[in-house]
């Protein structure tokens, strides 16, 4: 079993966060250091480290995360005028926590994709 994280401890509620959504495989809450009006993270409840240690079996958390996304940046008011969904994977990709986590960014433009 991989190691605790700060995300697998706030899907337990052993810290707190502002949560917006919890389902049976994923837990949804306010980013700490919001990027934009709307910053929300969507992580499986069982951890998994990144999006590249993902296997067949995740295919349903996967899913959720994304149905949840969509599902919320609509509860936000974001949908019509657009979002951003994120993850960041390893080293290169800017990943901090070894907790796979879904970035929903919305509620202002957010430019281009990165920087050239
Ligand atoms: P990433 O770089 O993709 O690993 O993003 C990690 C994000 O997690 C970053 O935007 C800040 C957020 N974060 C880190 N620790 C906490 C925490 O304890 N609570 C909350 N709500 N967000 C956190």
């Amino acid at each position: 079993m991989p190691e605790d994280t700060i995300f697998s401890r706030i899907v337990r509620g052993e810290i707190p966060a502002d949560v917006v959504h919890q389902d049976d495989l994923v837990t949804a809450f306010r980013d700490i250091q919001p990027l934009a009006p709307t910053h929300i993270l969507i992580v499986p409840n069982r951890i998994i480290p990144t999006l590249a240690d993902v296997s067949a079996d995740d295919e349903a958390v996967l899913g959720r995360m994304l149905r949840v996304a969509a599902d919320l940046a609509a509860d936000e008011g974001v949908a019509r005028n657009g979002y951003r969904v994120m993850i960041n994977c390893r080293e290169h990709g800017g990943q901090e926590v070894y907790h796979l986590h879904l970035h929903l960014l919305g509620g202002r433009p957010l430019g281009r994709m990165l920087i050239r």
